[in-house]
């Protein structure tokens, strides 16, 4: 936990210190894994991309059969509160929407109110000097789940898969976990989208394959047509990863980063690649120009002052 002043975090309506915000251990977010999420970030006072993340999180939902108490609108309105309450101007916000408290065993019926929670917080991010070398990563033995028992489009609070998958790289001094599907084709890895260069044309796997309909990723696909540049989606093997030219991840804490080693290969000169770079730097002049203002008007000059102490 960080030693900043204690969090104010929305539940259920109300806004709580974060001493008091406590969900019940009979919550089926948390016996079973019931629920969705999603990851947002805020750059300099403004809310990026907060209709798709809303929209994810709805869809995912929708998935799982799980009402949502709250209607879009209303759900925006508490984000953005919640990030004025918690004087937001970079950072990270956690949505959370679980089944609710129940009754022991799986019955969703037993669970009449879902739990909704936001946490609006200081971020984690990878240390500058990764953009610079570039990630380490290692396909994991443990395969995606497959669209046939829990679709990976479904931002659901089940990530075990994940997170096995990122110890196994872990155990090896990998910095990251390539996940591949039950037939051997890339999917992603565990928390980000990931993306080949060869020959100038950008390639991912398709959604079908495993992969998160990432708001990161589709952001490639707007970056990288008004640059000019070809991007696919199609069914991609470790080899294609092996041989191209640059390979980069992405994903809402991560933004873009480049992968320089997998499996022991060296990806194209070990360095980060020029796309990839130049992706990066367009996407982050977008989060600094886009997104929803938090505060009405832009942001109160002393707070952001003290906020860039
Ligand atoms: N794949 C998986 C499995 C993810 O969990 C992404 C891809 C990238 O999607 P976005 O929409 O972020 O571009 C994710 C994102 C967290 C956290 O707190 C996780 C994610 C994003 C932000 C925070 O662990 N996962």
């Amino acid at each position: 936990m960080n030693e900043q002043k204690p969090k104010k975090i929305f539940l259920d309506g109300a806004f709580v210190d974060e001493a008091d915000a406590k969900v019940s251990v009979f919550d089926h977010g948390l016996l079973y894994g019931d629920g969705v999420f999603e990851g947002i970030r805020a750059y300099e006072g403004r809310v990026f991309r907060l209709e798709e993340h809303l929209e994810r999180l709805f869809d995912s939902a929708k998935a799982i059969r799980l009402s949502i108490p709250l209607s879009r609108a209303e759900l925006r309105s508490a984000v953005l509160e919640c990030c004025r309450r918690n004087s937001l101007w970079d950072g990270y916000i956690r949505l959370v929407v679980t089944r609710g408290k129940g009754d022991l065993g799986l019955n969703p019926a037993s669970c009449p109110q879902p739990t909704v929670f936001i946490i609006a917080s200081a971020i984690q991010l990878y240390p500058a000097s990764v953009y610079e070398r570039g990630l380490r990563l290692h396909t994991a033995a443990v395969r995606r789940v497959s669209p046939s028992a829990l679709d990976p489009a479904i931002k659901s609070l089940n990530y075990l898969n994940n997170i096995l998958a990122k110890m196994e790289a872990a155990a090896t001094g990998a910095d990251e976990a390539l996940l591949l599907n039950e037939a051997g084709y890339v999917a992603e890895c565990s928390g980000d989208n990931i993306f080949a260069v060869k020959g100038g044309r950008v390639v991912t796997p398709p959604i079908s394959a495993g992969a998160l309909p990432g708001i990161t990723r589709r952001e490639i696909f707007r970056l990288a047509q008004s640059e000019g540049i070809e991007v696919a989606e199609r069914e991609m093997t470790r080899y294609d990863l092996f041989v191209a030219d640059e390979v980069f991840l992405t994903g809402t804490a991560a933004e873009i980063v480049p992968v320089t080693e997998i499996d022991g290969r060296t990806i194209g000169t070990g360095r980060p690649g020029c796309w990839t770079q130049k992706l990066l730097l367009r996407f982050r002049s977008l989060t600094r120009s886009t997104g929803t203002l938090i505060y009405e008007s832009g942001e109160p000059t002393a707070m952001r002052a003290a906020q860039q102490q």
